[in-house]
């Protein structure tokens, strides 16, 4: 079986006859990728399991960002300025890049796909910057999931530009009460639920028993999340992306955000690789590339595979 048979890149239409890519590696790992927000909706190990939260009730529909998977956030993550919240990358229609620039392979033997998205009219009448950025989703041999952005600022008024970013990952977990978040203990954070004021995360793992709404700041290059009930740890790999997000709404949240179920909270987290707190700013000409890679380490506790210091410190 040749290699282009090992894997595979297939168009087709998903929900409301919305166009999707499908990236599929031969052991089984498979990804979705929506042009609709360039919006990642499925990532599944070689077990063909799922990784990823979305929402039972998601709306596939523009203008509608849908509720899950791995929404991009540009040029303005939340509130933070005068835009939309998150900025409108995620509702927006991409194209595929079909002669991207050159970009050396982040793995060898990957299936991927490049993404595009250029500003229209509109957006250039609530953003009057004119951009590139490219998406490569792509996804590895071993089923790790990597998300290449590179934002180009292509005005041609001498203009720079200032934003902000987010991938905002929904992971997929059994029970967020038993789910904990290693490798953001001791850093400072923003409480999104307390006016954004700085506090200093404690000595501990990170666990759930109430809403969470928090920006750790300056945060390491890993971070795992460790589900014990499914014996897996995810680990997120972030380059150039300081900040971290994270963020579960619980049950009054939930019950208020209409494409989200009740109970749904139980069962996802948002942990954000982020650019926040101090916003990325680009001459005409300069291009930023970021990167985030996700893995799947199905673990057991006393393999000491789960020994997340062992996974924090692995590379
Ligand atoms: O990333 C966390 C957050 O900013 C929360 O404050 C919450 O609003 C969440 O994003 C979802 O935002 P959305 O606009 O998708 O409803």
């Amino acid at each position: 079986m040749s290699e282009t048979e090992n894997k595979s890149v297939e168009i087709t239409k998903g929900v409301n006859g919305l166009e999707k890519i499908i990236l599929r590696e031969i052991r089984g790992s498979s990804a979705e990728v929506y042009l609709y927000g360039a919006h990642v909706t499925s990532w599944k190990n070689e077990q063909g399991e799922e990784l990823l939260f979305v929402s039972s009730k998601a709306i596939f529909k523009p203008s509608k960002p849908i509720r899950g998977g791995i929404p991009i956030c540009f040029p303005q993550f939340s509130n933070m300025g005068s835009l939309e919240a998150h900025g409108f990358a995620r509702n927006r229609v991409w194209t595929i890049d079909t002669d991207p620039p050159p970009l050396p392979p982040n793995v060898t033997n990957g299936v991927f796909v490049d993404l595009l998205l250029k500003p229209t009219e509109e957006d250039l009448k609530i953003w009057p910057h004119s951009f590139e950025y490219r998406l490569r989703v792509t996804l590895g041999p071993g089923g790790d999931l990597m998300l290449t952005s590179r934002i180009r600022n292509t005005n041609t008024d001498g203009k720079a530009f200032t934003f902000t970013f987010a991938y905002h990952t929904y992971f997929s977990v059994s029970d967020i009460s038993e789910v904990r978040v290693e490798g953001l203990e001791t850093f400072d954070y923003l409480d999104n639920l307390k006016n954004r004021e700085r506090y200093t995360e404690q000595g501990d793992a990170i666990t759930f028993e109430s809403e969470v709404d928090k920006i750790y700041l300056s945060t390491p290059t890993k971070i795992a999340i460790l589900d014990h009930e499914k014996k897996r740890t995810f680990v997120v790999r972030k380059d150039g992306l300081p900040d971290a997000v994270v963020w579960n709404p619980w049950d009054k949240k939930a019950k208020a955000m209409a494409d989200f179920g009740d109970d749904e909270y139980k069962h996802m987290l948002c942990v954000e690789a982020a650019a926040i707190e101090k916003p990325i700013t680009l001459k005409p000409g300069e291009e930023w590339k970021v990167r985030q890679e996700l893995s799947a380490v199905p673990s057991s506790y006393f393999s000491g595979q789960l020994d997340p210091s062992k996974v924090l410190q692995s590379s």
